[in-house]
């Protein structure tokens, strides 16, 4: 393929709504899913992002942006070993800085 060519990133597109408009994008790094950008209200704007342990199906982080001013302000950190959701951390004043962490 000629994305090999340049650093070895492929994207996949999917519609999951068939509404016509891509929502869900995923990242490989050299054949190995790494991120996905998710619009999981499909109004064009991609609030969510995933992150994978490179080599692995499990996610590693998920952020969302729930102002939509372009920076995550609410993310899961999960443990590679269980899978599980080990916290989670909220930018409540949305100055980009994480000021509260949850307990999961
Ligand atoms: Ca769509
Ligand atoms: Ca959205
Ligand atoms: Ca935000």
């Amino acid at each position: 393929m000629f994305s090999d060519l340049l650093g070895h990133m492929h994207e996949f597109h999917r519609d999951k709504n068939h509404d016509g408009k891509v929502d869900y994008k995923e990242y490989y790094e050299t054949e190995k899913l790494k991120s996905i950008d998710v619009d999981f209200d499909y109004d064009g704007f991609y609030e969510t992002k995933g992150y994978y342990f490179l080599g692995t199906e499990s996610m590693s982080m998920l952020e969302l942006d729930t102002n939509k001013d372009g920076r995550p302000d609410r993310r899961t950190i999960f443990s590679k070993t269980t899978g599980i959701a080990e916290k989670v951390e909220v930018d409540t004043d949305f100055d980009g800085t994480y000021d509260k962490t949850l307990e999961e």
